[in-house]
C-alpha cells in the first residue's frame, strides 16, 4: 500500500525560472530589505491583482495586525473578536496593548456572529477584530452595523482570504484595514510576509514606518515602531508567484469541487457551506465530523494518521481554552456554544493546489473506510 505521507498542506512553489532573474537583480544590487526596488514593484503588482489601492508589506501578519491595531489607536481596551481562529489573532490583540473578548461564531460561515457582538460591548470597547476564517467573508455588513452604531472600528485578520471576491468586489474592501498572511502555508505565500491593506495613502505611510522602527525618513522616529519589513528576498518570491496565481486558485477549486461531490452524502459528516462559491479561494477544505458518524472526530484524525494522511483540528482547542486567555471572563464555556461545537467537530483535509487524484482519492477512501 502506499504509505507516502500527505499533509494537509503543501507549500506552493513559483518556477524557479520565475524566482532567478529576480534574485540575480538582487545580486547585483545587493540591496537586501528597507524597502528596495523589488518590494515596491511587488507592492504595486500586487495592489493591481488584489484590486486595493493602498498596501503595505509587512514581514508576516501577527506583525502586521499589532500594526494595524497601534496605527489605529488600539493599545488599551478591549476588542471583541473570535475565539475559532489561529492563536496569533488574540496575540496581536494583546500586543498591541489590549484585551481580547471573545465572542460566539455562525455555524454556518465559522465567523463572527455579528449578533453576538452587542452585549460583550463595554466602554472599554474601542474595536472589533473578526477573521474571515478559512477564506469565508464574515457577514461584513452586520459586523459593519453594530460597528457604527457603538462607534467601534472594524479591523479584518484577512490571513486567511488572499482573493476573495464578493459580488466582484475584494472582500480586503471591508472595514479600515485588513491584514493578509503570506505564510508558507497559506494560499499564496512569500515564504514568510504578509500585507496591511488600509483606505488611503496616509495610513499606508504611517504603517510604512511604524514597521520601520517609527523613522519618519529624516533619521528621526516619531513613533514607537517596530522592525516588521519584508525583505527583498520575500518580495522576489511573491512577485514571481503572482505569475502563476490565476492557476493555483483554479486548481484548489477543482480539489475542494471534488471533495464536496464525494462527501456531501455521508451521514454524521458534513461540509460546513458555503465552502464551494465563486470568488472563494478554498483556503481549506473543513468537514464536521458529528455524534452520526461511525466514528469520533479525534478517533477519525488519529486512524488517518496511522495510514499516514496528516489532516488538522483547525481550530482546536479553542484560543479561549488556551492558557493566556482562558481565565477571561468572554472564555467561559457558556457563552460559546457554537465554537465549542465547531471545534470539537472540525477536521481540515489536505488541500493544494497540486493533490492529484489519485492521492486525494486515497484521503477519501480512508476516511470513508475508517
Ligand atoms: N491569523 C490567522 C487566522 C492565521 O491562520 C494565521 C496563521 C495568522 C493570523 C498569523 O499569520 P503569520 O504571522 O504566520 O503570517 C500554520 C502557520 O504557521 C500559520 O501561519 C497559520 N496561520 C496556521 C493556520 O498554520 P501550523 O503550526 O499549523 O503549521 P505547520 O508547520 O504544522 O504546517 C502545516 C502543514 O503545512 C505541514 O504539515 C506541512 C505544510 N508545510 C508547512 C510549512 C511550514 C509546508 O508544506 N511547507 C512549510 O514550509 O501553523
Amino acid at each position: 500500500m502506499n504509505k507516502q505521507p500527505i499533509y494537509v498542506t503543501r507549500s506552493n512553489l513559483p518556477a524557479l525560472a520565475d524566482v532567478i532573474p529576480l534574485l540575480e537583480e538582487i545580486w547585483d544590487r545587493r540591496i537586501l530589505t528597507n524597502n528596495g526596488p523589488v518590494l515596491q514593484r511587488f507592492e504595486s503588482a500586487l495592489s493591481d491583482y488584489l484590486g486595493v489601492e493602498h498596501i503595505s508589506l509587512v514581514a508576516n501578519a501577527t506583525l502586521g495586525t499589532v500594526l494595524a491595531m497601534q496605527e489605529a489607536g488600539i493599545t488599551s481596551g478591549e476588542v471583541i473578536t473570535t475565539p475559532f481562529s489561529f492563536v496569533a489573532t488574540s496575540h496581536a490583540i494583546k500586543l498591541a496593548g489590549a484585551t481580547p473578548v471573545f465572542a460566539d461564531i455562525d455555524p454556518i460561515t465559522l465567523n463572527l456572529d455579528p449578533t453576538k457582538i452587542e452585549a460583550l460591548i463595554t466602554p472599554q470597547t474601542k474595536a472589533l477584530l473578526p477573521v474571515h476564517t478559512f477564506g469565508v467573508p464574515c457577514d461584513t455588513d452586520g459586523l459593519a452595523e453594530v460597528a457604527h452604531r457603538h462607534g467601534l472600528k472594524v479591523l479584518y485578520d484577512a490571513a486567511h482570504a488572499f482573493g476573495v471576491h464578493r459580488n466582484g468586489q475584494s472582500i480586503l474592501q471591508h472595514g479600515e484595514m485588513s491584514v493578509l498572511s503570506f505564510h508558507a502555508t497559506k494560499v499564496f505565500n512569500t515564504f514568510e510576509g504578509g500585507a496591511v491593506i488600509v483606505r488611503d495613502h496616509e495610513t499606508k505611510l504611517a504603517i510604512d514606518r511604524l514597521a520601520n522602527f517609527g523613522f519618519d525618513g529624516t533619521g528621526a522616529a516619531t513613533a514607537i515602531g517596530m522592525n516588521a519589513k519584508m525583505n527583498e528576498f520575500s518580495a522576489a518570491i511573491g512577485l514571481a508567484q503572482l505569475c502563476r496565481i490565476d492557476e493555483v486558485l483554479a486548481d484548489r477549486a477543482l480539489v475542494a469541487q471534488r471533495y464536496m461531490e464525494r462527501l456531501s452524502n455521508i451521514r454524521g459528516l458534513s461540509c460546513p457551506s458555503p465552502s464551494v462559491v465563486v470568488g472563494h479561494n478554498h483556503y481549506a477544505f473543513p468537514i464536521l465530523i458529528g455524534p452520526d458518524f461511525h466514528v469520533s472526530r479525534d478517533e477519525l484524525y488519529k486512524r488517518l494518521e496511522e495510514e499516514n494522511i496528516f489532516t488538522r483540528k483547525y481550530f482546536y482547542p479553542l484560543i479561549s481554552d488556551m492558557e493566556p486567555y482562558k481565565n477571561l471572563t468572554s472564555a467561559d464555556p457558556a457563552g460559546l456554544p457554537v465554537a465549542r461545537k465547531i471545534a470539537s467537530e472540525v477536521l481540515c483535509l489536505p488541500l493544494y493546489p497540486d493533490l492529484d487524484i489519485p492521492t486525494q482519492d486515497r484521503v477519501i477512501e480512508q476516511l470513508m473506510k475508517c
